[in-house]
C-alpha cells in the first residue's frame, strides 16, 4: 500500500472533453459501454524540451479501474489490444493524439455491498463516485481535474421506472427486449465523481422555483413509496437554500431541473452529483411524528450543504484530492451561515464549537492528524474528515471575520470571476481572496499547511502607579507537535479580545491593538497593557470561538460568573459557564468525596435566574460539557473516574438547583407543535431541564408522562433520553412502548438502536449483540450500524473503556466483519479505538492490544490499514 503525497501532483497526460455512457441495468451483470473523445494535453512537441519526454515515444493513456470485467477495447472504431490490465489501471499504448476511445466492461452492482460505484441495495440502483467510485463503473482517468460534457443513456427494466442522471432528459423511450431507457444530458463539464445514476420505483415531490433573474426550475425529490408527506420540508428547505444563495452571494442554480433522491443505503450523509443529489434518507424525510428538531434543523442544513456545493465544488472544484477544503471546508461554512440566518446565530454557534471541541481537537491530537489540506494520503475517503470540513470551515469564517462580510463577498465574487468552470487549489482560493484586500495574508496561509491544535494563552499582571493600575496581559501562541508534523510556526491568529470589570465595564489597550473586539495574534507572544482605575479586570478570550484553538485562561469563580453576567458576547457567556463547570469536575475527579462550594450553586442559580427569559441561552448553559469534550482539556485520563466525577458534578447540580430547575420545567408552557425557533428553544430546554430532573427519583413521573404525552419526536425523544438515569426497569418498559410504535420505521429505530447502545448497563456487549439480530438490522445499512455500534463506539465511553477491555475487543470483532463488506463505515467506526493518546494506562495498552489484531487481520482494507498501521507508528 503506498500513499499519495500532494507534492506529487502532475497535470492530466490527456483530456477528454466528451463523455458518452449507455448504462444497462442488470442486478449482477451490468453493461457498461463508455465513448470517450481523447485529446493528448502534452503533445510531443509540447513536452520536447522537458524530462518527461522519453525520446519520441508518446506517454500511454493510463485509465483507472477497479472491480471492472473489461469486455472490449476500440479506437477510432478498430479493435485495440495493444493495452496492459491489473486491479488498478488500464494502460493504453496509443500514439495518437486525438481519438476516440471506445471501452465495454462489466459490473455487479447487487454484490456491491461497500455501497461505492453502482450499487443495488433496498430495490434501488444508485452511485457514488467521491472520492474515487467512478472507476467502479468504468475505466477513466479517475481525478477531479479532468472535466467533461456527459451524455449518459440509461437503460432498464420497467420495474424501475425513473431512470435518473445529470443533467436534463433529451430522449426516452421502450427497446423491443421490453426495457426503456431515458438519455440525458449535462452541459456543464464536470469531473467524474459528481457523476450520478439512480434508477427504482419511488413516490415523487415537484415544485418550481423562479430565480433571480427569472429562470424556472423543476424542483424534483424522490423519495421511497409511501413517504410522500415525509418529504415537503426537505423541498421547502431547498428553495430557502436557494433563494438565500443569491441573496448572500448571488449565486444562482444553472440548470433547468433540480433533482435530490433520498435512499435507505448511503455511506454518509449526501452527495452533490450535479443536478441530481443523492441522499441519506435520514437527510430528507422529516415529519413531526417521526423527526425530532435536531432532525428538522440538519434536514435543512444538508440539502442547503449540497445545493451550496453547486457553485462551490461543482462549478468551482478541486484540482486534486489534497485539495478538498477547497469545497469543503468553503461549503460547511456556507451552509453554517446560512443555518445561523434560518434558525439561530448562537445556538448555531455553539453546535459547531461543540463539534471542534468534542471531535476536530480528538483528531489533530491523534495519529490521524493533518492539516486541512493534506500532505499524504493512502485511500482519500480516509480524509472527509472534521478537520477537512470543519476546521476548514472555522478557516474560511477567520477569512469572513478578518476581511468583513462585504471583504469576504467581494473575494467570493473574484474567486467565482477566474475560477468559474475551472479545477483549482486552496492557494487559488487564498489569492483571490487576497486580491481584494489590503491585509497581507501570507501568514495567514499557513493555516492550510500546519495540522494540530494551537494552544493561546494569557498572563495576566497588574502593578499600580501615579496614574492608577497597569494590567499587562501576555498573550503566547504554541502549537503542540503532532503526530504528521514536528515542527510548528507562529500562525496569524484572531482572537476574541474583551476587557471587562466586575460591573461590565469595558476598557481599550493602551495603544489600541485591540480592534473590533479582535487581538491579532501573529507572533509567539504579544503584550498589551490597559491603564485604569480598577484593580480587577477580567478579559474574555475567544469570542464567539474566533479561531480553532484551545485558550488557557485562568481565571477564577467570581470572574467567571462577571463573564456570565456582563459579557457582550453570548457565546462567551455560554463559554465561562461550561468553564466553570470543567472546573468543578476538575475538582471532583481529583478528590471524589469532594463537595462544590455553596457559592459555586449560588452563582449558577442567580445565572439561571437572570435567564428564565432568555430560555435559548438557559438550554445551552445547563448543558454539562460531555464527556468528549471534558478529555480535550486533560491528558492521561482514567476514564471511569473522569465519569464519575462527571456523574457526581450532575447529580450535586440536580440536587442542589432542584427547585430552580422544577421552576423552570414547570414555567415552560407546551405549545402545540411546530418547527418555529421559539417552540424549538421551549422544547429544548424543557428537555435540557427534565434530563436534570430525571436523577431525582421523586420526579420520574414527570419523564414518564411526557413520553406518554408527547405529540412529537422531540419530546418523546427527550423522555426517553431523560429516561436512561431513571431506574432499568421503567427505562426499558418505555423503550419497549416505542419499539412496538415505530419496529416499522427504520430512521425511527435508528434512535432506538442508539438509546441503547449507550446505556453504561454491564450487560451492555449481550444487548449489542441481542440487538444487531434485530429483525430491522442489517450490517450491510450503514445508519443500522452507525446507531448501534457506531453510538456505542463513539459515545458509551464507560463500557467501550472499561478497564476489561472487552468493549475495544467487541468492536473490533465487529470492525473486522464489517471491514470485509464496507470498509468505509468501518474505517470511520475505528475512529474512537485509534485515539488512544489521551487515555491513561492501561487504556492504552488494551486499545493498542486490539489494534494490533486489525492490523494482523488478513485481507484488512486500505482505508482500516491507513489508520490503523498510522495509530500503532
Ligand atoms: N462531497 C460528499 C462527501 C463524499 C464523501 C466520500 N467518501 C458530501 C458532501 O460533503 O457534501
Ligand atoms: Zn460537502
Amino acid at each position: 500500500v503506498t500513499a499519495k503525497r500532494r507534492a506529487d501532483y502532475l497535470p492530466p497526460a490527456f483530456s477528454i472533453p466528451l463523455v458518452d455512457l449507455t448504462i444497462s441495468l442488470h442486478p449482477t451483470k451490468t453493461v457498461v459501454k463508455s465513448k470517450l473523445s481523447v485529446k493528448r494535453r502534452l503533445t510531443k512537441d509540447s513536452v520536447k524540451d522537458t524530462e518527461k519526454n522519453d525520446g519520441n515515444k508518446s506517454q500511454p493513456l493510463i485509465l483507472d479501474g477497479n472491480k471492472l470485467s473489461l469486455v472490449s477495447v476500440h479506437i477510432n472504431g478498430t479493435p485495440f489490444s495493444d493495452y496492459t490490465l491489473d486491479d488498478e489501471t488500464l494502460t493504453l499504448n496509443v500514439d495518437t493524439d486525438d481519438f476516440e476511445l471506445e471501452i465495454e466492461n462489466h459490473i455487479d452492482p447487487e454484490n456491491n455491498k461497500a455501497l461505492e460505484g453502482l450499487y443495488l441495495s433496498g430495490g434501488a440502483y444508485c452511485t457514488q463516485c467521491e472520492a474515487e467510485g467512478f472507476r467502479r463503473i468504468t475505466f477513466f482517468p479517475d481525478r477531479p481535474d479532468v472535466l467533461s460534457v456527459y451524455t449518459v443513456k440509461v437503460i432498464g427494466d420497467k420495474s424501475f421506472p425513473m431512470l435518473l442522471s445529470n443533467g436534463n432528459p433529451i430522449e426516452r423511450g421502450e427497446n423491443p427486449d421490453g426495457t426503456h431507457f431515458v438519455t440525458w444530458h449535462d452541459p456543464h463539464p464536470k469531473p467524474c465523481y459528481l457523476f450520478a445514476l439512480v434508477a427504482g420505483d419511488f413516490d415523487l415531490l415537484t415544485d418550481t422555483y423562479i430565480t433571480t433573474s427569472g429562470k424556472e426550475v423543476a424542483l424534483e425529490l424522490y423519495v421511497d413509496k409511501g413517504k410522500k408527506s415525509q418529504g415537503t420540508f426537505a423541498l421547502a428547505s431547498l428553495k430557502r437554500a436557494m433563494k438565500w444563495d443569491e441573496d448572500v452571494f448571488g449565486l444562482e442554480y444553472d440548470l433547468d431541473i433540480y433533482m435530490i433522491v433520498a435512499v435507505d443505503f448511503f455511506n454518509m450523509g449526501a452527495m452533490e452529483n450535479k443536478g441530481l443529489n443523492v441522499f441519506n434518507s435520514k437527510f430528507v424525510l422529516a415529519d413531526q411524528d417521526s423527526a425530532t428538531d435536531d432532525d428538522f434543523f440538519n434536514v435543512e442544513a444538508v440539502i442547503a450543504h449540497e445545493y451550496f456545493h453547486n457553485w462551490t465544488g461543482n462549478r468551482v472544484t478541486c484540482r486534486d484530492w489534497f485539495q478538498l477544503s477547497l469545497k469543503e471546508g468553503l461549503t460547511v461554512f456556507r451552509d453554517q451561515q446560512f443555518s445561523a440566518d434560518m434558525t439561530s446565530p448562537l445556538s448555531n454557534r455553539i453546535k459547531h464549537v461543540r463539534v471542534m471541541r468534542e471531535h476536530q481537537f480528538a483528531e489533530d491530537a491523534s495519529a490521524m492528524s493533518h492539516p486541512i489540506r493534506p500532505e499524504e494520503v493512502i485511500e482519500m475517503n480516509n480524509f472527509y474528515t472534521v478537520t477537512v470540513y470543519d476546521k476548514g470551515a472555522e478557516v474560511i469564517r477567520m477569512f469572513h471575520t478578518l476581511l468583513g462580510p462585504e471583504g469576504f463577498r467581494k473575494g467570493m465574487d473574484e474567486y467565482f470571476r477566474r475560477h468559474d468552470g475551472q479545477a483549482v487549489t486552496c492557494d487559488d482560493f487564498v489569492s483571490a481572496m487576497q486580491s481584494t484586500t489590503e491585509l497581507d495574508l501570507t501568514q495567514f496561509s499557513r493555516w492550510y499547511s500546519q495540522s494540530g491544535t494551537p494552544q493561546v494563552s494569557l498572563a495576566h499582571n497588574v502593578t499600580s502607579n501615579e496614574t492608577g493600575y497597569v494590567h499587562t496581559f501576555t498573550v503566547t501562541q504554541n502549537t503542540p507537535s503532532t503526530a504528521d508534523q514536528s515542527e510548528k510556526l507562529p500562525l496569524y491568529i484572531p482572537v476574541g479580545f474583551e476587557v471587562i470589570d466586575e460591573d461590565g465595564n469595558r476598557y481599550r489597550d493602551d495603544s489600541g491593538m485591540i480592534q473590533n473586539d479582535l487581538l491579532i495574534v501573529d507572533a509567539p507572544e504579544i503584550t498589551i497593557t490597559i491603564t485604569c482605575d480598577a484593580k480587577k479586570l477580567t478579559p474574555v478570550l475567544l469570542g464567539n470561538f474566533s479561531a480553532p484553538v484551545k485558550v488557557h485562561n485562568e481565571l477564577d469563580t467570581a470572574s467567571l460568573l462577571t463573564i456570565f453576567a456582563h459579557s457582550q458576547d453570548a457565546f462567551n457567556r455560554w463559554d465561562a459557564m461550561q468553564t466553570l463547570y470543567n472546573r468543578c469536575i476538575s475538582e471532583l475527579y481529583e478528590n471524589p468525596t469532594a463537595t462544590i462550594d455553596s457559592g459555586i450553586w449560588a452563582g449558577i442559580h442567580a445565572a439561571i435566574d437572570s435567564e428564565i427569559d432568555n430560555i435559548e441561552l438557559l438550554s445551552e448553559c445547563l448543558v454539562i460539557p460531555s464527556f468528549e469534550t471534558l478529555c480535550q482539556s486533560r491528558s492521561n485520563i482514567s476514564v471511569q473516574p473522569l465519569i464519575d466525577a462527571r456523574k457526581a458534578f450532575c447529580r450535586q447540580f440536580s440536587t442542589q438547583l432542584e427547585a430552580v430547575l422544577l421552576n423552570a420545567f414547570n414555567g415552560i408552557a407546551t405549545q402545540a407543535y411546530s418547527y418555529q425557533q421559539d417552540a424549538v428553544n421551549a422544547r429544548r430546554c424543557k428537555n435540557v431541564l427534565l434530563s436534570h430532573l430525571a436523577r431525582l427519583p421523586q420526579h420520574k413521573d414527570l419523564v414518564i408522562s411526557q413520553f406518554d404525552k408527547a405529540d412529537n419526536m422531540t419530546d418523546t425523544l427527550g423522555a426517553l433520553k431523560a429516561a436512561q438515569s431513571l431506574p432499568a426497569d421503567a427505562f426499558e418498559s418505555l423503550m419497549a412502548k416505542f419499539e412496538e410504535k415505530w419496529r416499522h420505521d427504520p430512521l425511527v429505530l435508528d434512535k432506538w438502536f442508539a438509546l441503547h447502545a449507550t446505556q453504561p448497563r454491564e450487560d451492555i456487549l449481550a444487548t449489542i449483540t441481542m440487538l444487531s439480530e434485530h429483525p430491522q438490522f442489517s450490517m450491510g445499512n450503514p445508519n443500522r450500524v452507525r446507531s448501534l455500534i457506531g453510538s456505542f463506539a463513539f459515545y458509551n465511553s464507560e463500557r467501550f473503556h472499561n478497564l476489561g477491555g472487552e468493549g475495544y475487543k467487541f468492536v473490533t470483532d465487529y470492525l473486522i466483519k464489517l471491514d470485509a463488506l464496507n470498509p468505509q463505515v468501518a474505517a470511520r467506526i475505528v475512529t474512537p479505538l485509534i485515539q488512544w493518546q489521551g487515555f491513561a494506562e492501561p487504556h492504552q495498552a488494551l486499545m493498542k492490544a486490539q489494534l494490533g489484531r486489525l492490523l494482523n487481520h488478513k485481507g484488512l482494507s486500505k482505508d482500516v490499514f491507513e489508520k490503523v498501521s498510522k495509530s500503532l507508528a
